[in-house]
Order: C-alpha cells, then sequence, then structure tokens
C-alpha cells in the first residue's frame, strides 16, 4: 500500500522531507520530517511555516523516536490466561465484541464508561471520527480531560455568550497589557490559545511598549521574564479578580466600549463584587490592596489589555467563578473583541455565518449523574466522580470502559482509587500506543497508529488559534495496521453490536452522506459536483477537504474561484496564513437573548459559594500542594522518549527555604507528603521560587506500576502527583477537578 495520497507526488523511498505540524502540544509548530526509506533522519523547526517560523521545542523534535519507539504498541493485545499477549486485528475485534456484548447483555448500555483523552484533540483522524464513536456507546457515563482541565472556561463561554466552544483568545502579538494568570508558557507553550512560540512573542513586546503582569504561586520561567510577578495564595485568583472588577466600578473605570448596548448584567455585577475591596481579599490572596488598585488602573488604562487564566485558573476549587471575572474584565475593560484584547479565531475549516446576534444559548444539568447527582456538562460528567461511579454498586454502575488516548489512573484525582477501581472492571478496551498505568488494566488494547502514518491538519486548535492558518501533509509512512479511520470505524460497529468483522466502509459512508446530506439539502450545493471534487480521496481526506471548501475560505466547489481546498492546501506545503483574529462580535452572540450575560443565572447562583468563602475563609496557613509542567515533559505520557528524561530527576517536591527549614528539610532528603486522599515519598528541592506555604509537584509521573510496558519510562519513575489530589472537591458549576490549592502535610521521611 502506498502512503501517498493522490494530493502529494512526491517518492515514497530514499530521502524526501515532510512538512508537518507537531502533535503534542496547542502550540502546532510547523516540523520539517527528515526521512530516508523507512526511517526518520531528523525533525527539525519548519523555518518557512509563516506561523511558528521555525520555533520547536525540544518535544517536538522527538517525534521519530517516539514513531520508532519499540515499545509503542503496534499490534493488538489481547488478555489471555490474565496476560496481555499479542493477536491478530480480527481477534482483537471478535473479543471486543464478545466483551462488550456481554456486558451490556448483564448490566446494560450504561454500564459502559466512555473516556476521551488529551491527545484526540490532536489528530485528524480521532478528531473527526468521535463523534460516531460517542454515539455507539449508548452511555451517559462519558468522561474526558475536558473536566481536569478546562472546563470551566467552556461554562462560561456557554453562559456568557452562547458558545461553549468560543474561547477568549489573548490577542498577544497585538496587546499592550497582558495580564496572565495561573499560566506558564515557557513550559506549556501556551493553553486555550494557539501561538507557536508563545515565549518569543511575549519577548518581542517591550519594544512595542507592552507589558506582562504574571500572577503566580511560583516564580515561574514565564514570571521570571515577565515585566511584574505577583504571589498569590493557591486557589483565591477569584477574589482577587473580583477585588479588580471591584475597583472598576468604585473607581470608575468601566468603559465597556463599541458592544456596550449587547451587554446584559453589569449591575447584578456591580452588587455582587463589592464587599471583595482590595482590603478585603488582601490577607486571603496573599497581595496587598494598593498593589491591586494598581493593577487594576494599569489594566483599564491600556490602550488594549488582555486577561488571561489558565490551568492554575481552572482547575481550582472556584474555577467558573474565576472564569466568570476574567471574562467580566475583558468586557467592563473594552477589550472583549477588540485587536490586542481577547479575540475569537477564524479557522479555515470552519464557516462565518454569524448571522444576526441571537440562538440557542447555552444549558447544562440536562441529565444528573447517578451517585452524586452532579449535573452534565457538554454531555460529560465529572472525572472526579468517575471511581465513585465505578465503585458505587446498583443499576448503572459502571463495569465496563473504553479509554481512547487518555491514562485516568495518572490524570485523574485520587488516582489509587482509580487504579483499583479499573482493576475491578469486568471488561475494558483501550485504544492507546503504550501498555500504560491505565492500559494494563485492559482486556484488549488496540494500537493507535503512529502520528506519520496518518494525514495531517490541524483541526482542533486552530479554532483557538491567533491567527487563520491552515497546513495540510499526508502520511509519512505506510500503515503497519489498518488505517486510524478503520479502527475507528470497527470499533463503533462492534459497540453497535454490528460484531467484530462489520465493514468499516459503513462508517466512512455514513459520516460522508451525513456531511453531504447538510450541504446539498440546506445549502443547496450540487452533489454530482461533490462527488467529482472528492474523487480518488480517502475517507479522512473526504471529510477534511468537505469542511476546507465550505469554510469561510473556501472555493465553494468553484463557486468562489481560488479558494481554499485540500488539493490547494497541498501545494503548500508549509501552510497557509490568512491573517490575525478579526472581530466578530456582536454578529457571533449565540445567547437566547442576543447579548452577553453578565450575570447569568448559574453564575451568579454559582457565587454564593465564593461569597461563603470570602466571610469565613477558615484555616490559611497550612501547606498547599500545586502542579508543574515542565518544557520536557508532556502530561503522562511522554517519559518512553530518554533525550526527554535524561539528566536529573524533574519529578521534585519545590519548597520555600522557610518552610522546608521549619520542618528541617533540605534539598535532596526524602519526604513523606500527605493529603486526604493519599501520600508519597519524595525527593524535596528547596527554592526560593515557590511563594511561602507553598509546595509544587509536577504531575503525570509514577511509572514504577507493575505490568506495564515502558522501559524508559520505568527507570525514570518518579511519583504520581495525583495520589494527593483529592476527587471529593469539585468547581460544581462545571465539574471540573480541583488539581490546585490542594492542603498537604509534608514530613521528613522516616
Ligand atoms: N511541556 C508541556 N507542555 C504542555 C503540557 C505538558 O504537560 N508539558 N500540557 C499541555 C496541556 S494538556 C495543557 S492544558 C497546557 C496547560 O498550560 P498552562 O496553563 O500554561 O500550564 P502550567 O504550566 O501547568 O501552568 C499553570 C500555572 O499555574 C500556577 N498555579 C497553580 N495554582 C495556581 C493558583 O491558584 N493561582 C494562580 N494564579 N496560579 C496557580 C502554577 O504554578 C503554574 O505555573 O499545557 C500544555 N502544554
Ligand atoms: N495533578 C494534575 N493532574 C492533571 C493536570 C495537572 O495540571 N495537574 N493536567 C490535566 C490536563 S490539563 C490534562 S489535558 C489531562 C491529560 O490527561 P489524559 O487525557 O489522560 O492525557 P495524557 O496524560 O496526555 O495521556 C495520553 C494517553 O494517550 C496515549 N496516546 C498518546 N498518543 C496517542 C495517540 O496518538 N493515539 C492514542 N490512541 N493514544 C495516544 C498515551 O499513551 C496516554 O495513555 O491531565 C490532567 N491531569
Ligand atoms: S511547543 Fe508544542 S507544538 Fe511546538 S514543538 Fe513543542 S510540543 Fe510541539
Ligand atoms: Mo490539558
Amino acid at each position: 500500500m502506498s502512503p501517498n495520497s493522490p494530493l502529494i507526488s512526491r517518492p515514497t523511498t530514499g530521502p524526501r522531507t515532510h512538512y508537518r505540524t507537531c502533535p503534542f502540544c496547542e502550540a502546532t509548530c510547523g516540523l520539517a520530517v527528515d526521512v530516508e526509506d523507512d526511517r526518520v533522519v531528523k525533525v527539525r523547526g519548519d523555518k518557512d511555516d509563516p506561523f511558528s517560523a521555525g520555533f520547536i521545542c525540544p518535544k517536538g523534535s522527538t517525534l521519530g523516536d517516539l514513531h520508532h519507539d519499540p515499545d509503542r504498541l503496534r499490534k493488538p493485545l489481547v488478555r489471555r490466561d490474565g496476560e496481555l499477549v499479542e493477536a491478530t486485528w480480527d481477534e482483537a475485534f471478535a473479543a471486543i465484541a464478545e466483551g462488550y456484548e456481554r456486558v451490556f447483555a448483564e448490566h446494560g448500555r450504561e454500564s459502559l464508561a466512555l473516556l476521551l483523552g488529551n491527545p484526540i484533540t490532536h489528530h485528524l483522524t480521532p478528531a473527526l471520527y468521535v463523534g460516531p464513536l460517542v454515539r455507539s456507546c449508548g452511555t451517559r457515563n462519558i468522561y474526558s480531560a475536558s473536566t481536569v482541565d478546562q472546563m470551566p472556561q467552556h461554562v462560561v463561554s456557554g453562559l456568557m455568550w452562547g458558545d461553549s466552544s468560543a474561547f477568549p483568545i489573548p490577542d498577544i502579538d497585538r496587546t499592550d497589557h497582558l495580564l496572565m494568570l495561573g499560566a506558564n508558557p515557557f513550559a506549556s507553550n501556551g493553553s486555550l490559545i494557539t501561538a507557536p512560540n508563545f515565549p518569543g512573542r511575549l519577548k518581542a513586546m517591550p519594544a512595542r511598549g507592552g507589558k506582562v503582569v504574571v500572577v503566580d504561586p511560583r516564580r515561574t520561567e514565564t514570571a521570571a521574564r515577565a515585566d511584574e510577578h505577583l504571589m498569590i495564595r493557591p486557589g483565591t485568583d477569584v477574589f482577587w479578580l473580583a477585588a479588580l472588577v471591584q475597583t472598576l466600578f468604585a473607581e470608575d473605570l468601566v468603559d465597556i466600549g463599541r458592544l456596550e448596548p449587547f451587554v446584559d448584567g453589569v449591575e447584578t455585577v456591580r452588587e455582587l463584587v463589592e464587599p471583595f475591596t482590595p482590603e478585603a481579599v488582601a490577607s486571603l490572596c496573599g497581595i496587598d490592596a494598593e498593589t491591586t488598585r494598581r493593577q487594576a488602573r494599569d489594566l483599564a488604562g491600556a490602550a488594549a489589555g488582555a486577561v488571561y487564566g489558565r490551568i492554575g485558573n481552572h482547575t481550582v476549587e472556584f474555577g467558573t467563578a474565576s472564569a466568570w471575572m476574567a471574562a467580566v474584565l475583558n468586557i467592563l475593560t473594552g477589550n472583549f473583541d477588540r485587536p490586542g484584547g481577547v479575540m475569537t479565531s477564524s479557522p479555515l475549516a470552519s464557516r462565518i455565518d454569524d448571522g444576526e446576534p441571537g440562538g440557542k444559548g447555552y444549558r447544562t444539568g440536562r441529565w444528573k449523574s447517578r451517585v452524586n447527582g452532579h449535573p452534565e456538562v457538554n454531555g460529560e460528567f465529572p472525572a472526579a466522580s468517575l471511581a465513585d461511579e465505578m465503585e458505587t454498586a446498583g443499576p448503572g454502575q459502571i463495569r465496563a470502559a473504553l479509554s481512547v488516548a487518555t491514562n485516568p489512573v495518572r490524570s485523574y484525582p485520587n488516582s489509587e482509587r482509580l487504579d483499583r477501581a479499573f482493576a475491578d472492571l469486568d471488561f475494558y478496551v483501550a485504544f492507546d500506543i503504550y501498555v500504560n498505568e491505565t492500559t494494563r488494566h485492559a482486556d484488549v488494547i488496540l494500537p493507535a497508529p503512529s502520528a506519520l502514518e496518518e494525514d495531517c491538519y490541524e483541526l482542533t486548535f486552530m479554532s483557538n488559534a491567533i491567527r487563520s492558518f491552515g497546513k495540510y501533509d499526508d502520511p509519512v509512512f505506510a500503515g503497519e495496521g489498518p488505517s486510524e479511520a478503520d479502527l475507528f470505524a470497527r470499533l463503533t460497529l462492534a459497540l453497535r453490536g454490528e460484531g467484530g468483522d462489520a465493514d468499516p466502509a459503513l462508517i466512512h459512508d455514513e459520516l460522508l452522506e451525513q456531511a453531504l446530506g447538510r450541504l446539498t439539502e440546506k445549502d443547496g450545493f450540487d452533489r454530482d459536483a461533490i462527488e467529482k471534487a472528492l474523487e480518488g480521496m480517502t475517507p479522512v481526506q473526504k471529510l477534511l477537504d468537505l469542511k476546507l471548501r465550505t469554510g469561510w475560505q473556501g472555493d465553494l466547489f468553484g463557486q468562489r474561484p481560488g479558494g481554499i481546498s485540500l488539493r490547494k492546501l497541498a501545494e503548500h506545503a508549509h501552510g497557509v496564513d490568512l491573517g490575525p483574529m478579526v472581530e466578530r462580535y456582536p454578529a457571533r452572540l449565540k445567547t437566547e437573548s442576543g447579548k452577553f450575560e453578565m450575570a447569568a443565572p448559574l453564575l451568579v447562583e454559582d457565587w454564593a459559594r465564593v461569597r461563603a468563602r470570602l466571610d469565613s475563609p477558615g484555616e490559611t496557613d497550612g501547606l498547599l500542594l500545586i502542579g508543574r509542567r515542565h518544557v520536557r515533559s508532556n502530561n503522562s505520557w511522554m517519559h518512553n522518549i530518554e533525550t526527554l528524561v535524561s539528566g536529573r530527576s524533574r519529578c521534585t517536591l519545590l519548597m520555600n527555604p522557610e518552610d522546608a527549614k521549619a520542618r528541617g528539610l533540605d534539598s535532596g532528603a526524602e519526604t513523606k507528603i500527605s493529603s486526604r486522599a493519599g501520600a508519597l515519598t519524595v525527593e524535596v528541592e528547596v527554592s526560593d521560587d515557590m511563594m511561602p506555604g507553598v509546595v509544587s509537584l509536577p504531575h503525570g509521573w509514577g511509572h514504577d506500576a507493575e505490568g506495564i510496558r515502558m522501559g524508559v519510562a520505568s527507570a525514570h519513575a518518579g511519583v504520581g502527583s495525583n495520589v494527593l489530589t483529592d476527587d471529593r472537591i469539585i468547581d460544581t458549576a462545571s465539574g471540573n477537578a480541583v488539581l490546585n490549592g490542594i492542603p498537604v502535610e509534608v514530613a521528613a521521611a522516616s
């Protein structure tokens, strides 16, 4: 089988270069992948990529190492006599169909948990094929990385402007003032903003008089380079942001500007934040009142400013309220949908037919979780409630699972409990690339193809990009097994009860028919013309081409000559850049009222929790645990690449010198850290980068579990920080887990 589609012609042997997009993080850097025959020789930054201009981080250059990693699964594994052993694809699918049939017959479909992980969003085929898979499960037990990550922002976007996937993206190339809370782009390269070389873009700010203020309990790599760094007590950003809002009102600094006629609820917000004066929040947050007032004035005084909060703002007890206050600040200062403020993207593969303001609005809680009565949010239940649903007996108890690209036993809170619950399942299928802490419990593991065996187009993250950009590349290598589209299709059919040997073309045709139906019946396109245009393409290419051709820059099947199509994109190996974000509001408002709902009822209701904490803050002198990311690490799964893990262990507990001294600890000492959920032994690293009273441990490590098959990772095991995070506390409005600000005790290990 030739890996090359008819779209790009080049040799399939000998030396050649593919220009692709890095699939590891949201920055979507352009990669130049040098290949010789069936080996990756080198991965470089693509200096001709107009968006990333040659920037890559150490992870990007390891794409070849991942492809050639001998531990990366290439053949299905099926459990026989307690052991995971290699099997044929047909045997694996037969086992899947039989296993689910058995569990469904006994316990019903609600006994299945579908678990969707972060890498799905970084690959083209999963992004296109996950929809039918979700529907085939017939269960409401759906969990994803969203509720250990950004669900508060979905809720706020949904309630305030009616589109839960329209994130407010800081326009960092044009802003004069960036107020950044709980984000460390020098390590993470940015999140809910796609901007390759985020560090370089920050460094370019002073030249145009721009200023960066970082709010973080740790002097991070980003904070160290900012114009100003404020240390804040973990979990308290909401109080501080409310004090900024309070100051805007008190000092008459509110200036909504162009969108003023479309903003409802300003008075309600003014009343809610009234008690949150800079003085009232000072000791709670650890930031003095004068600094807070000055920050509010600086933000309001900037020609264009943006408030941007991420993991440290969203994965906390008041995540939704924090995201709300950040949005309120952007709106009240006239920075929402303004160049240099926060804006929304216009991806090439989507339409811009915003029409008149107003739409269906957004709701959560259309159904509730069985054990804790949590409302569904975006059709999901909280990751933090998964163990409860697995362990609590009764009708609807989770007895089976399907995990796609996720490692909950390292990514979700109270992970030891989850580990036990996975071991207890009746039937579990993992669609993954490694036998790791979670997938070791599977009955069947289906290996996903290598990224280099699949088409490449960044479908998901272009929705958060600071520029409209598109880049396509076809597979570098022929697949060692079935295509990823075929795997998704066969899994979908098996879950529908069609058996393990059903023809994957059924799903390919179904997806294409759905898209064609919309285009011909709703939009009046000519079916024959479309079918002719798609001739010779693979199912994935067809679906992508339909999106591009009908996108806002698409060729509309000839109606807009010179417009974008997949073939046209394929001619531009380094990608096509169509400029920065553009104003989309008020037309893009999809709330029922056609207004920005500043005081949406659910947000106001949730505020009662914040107010109660202000009134009785409880104990504030214990140690609080936060996480951290490192540029050479990626969540829970890139630790099997030697060049990324070699050298000194980075899985250490950072602690301020005062706190260490009080406990008789020094760098290198083994300590015991414990929380309500669990305890770990880990090496201390004393650092005055830490705020007193705060300790930091990275997540995603802990690769010493029995049965995992990741040789390099096991030799650099570290500890899993989610042993300590607590599944009992969540951000109730969004269901998001609390991964930062965990009360812990630390003492010398005996
Ligand atoms: N190298 C690398 N890059 C990655 C990832 C990775 O694991 N490694 N993961 C990717 C993913 S999935 C995501 S979602 C993004 C995340 O991207 P970021 O949000 O930039 O992630 P972090 O680096 O964890 O930064 C969170 C910061 O919040 C701070 N913090 C903790 N608690 C609080 C608090 O209560 N208040 C405030 N103000 N700050 C707090 C922490 O000290 C930390 O510096 O990164 C992506 N990129
Ligand atoms: N304490 C704490 N916990 C956290 C966080 C934190 O900051 N602190 N961050 C949270 C965040 S932001 C996120 S997004 C989650 C991420 O948590 P998860 O969604 O669990 O994602 P990863 O940890 O990235 O694990 C990815 C899984 O996918 C597999 N995989 C990798 N590539 C592919 C592929 O191409 N195809 C398939 N099928 N599988 C693949 C890997 O082997 C691994 O099993 O973790 C969260 N957990
Ligand atoms: S910053 Fe992200 S996208 Fe860029 S090379 Fe590194 S991992 Fe890849
Ligand atoms: Mo994430």
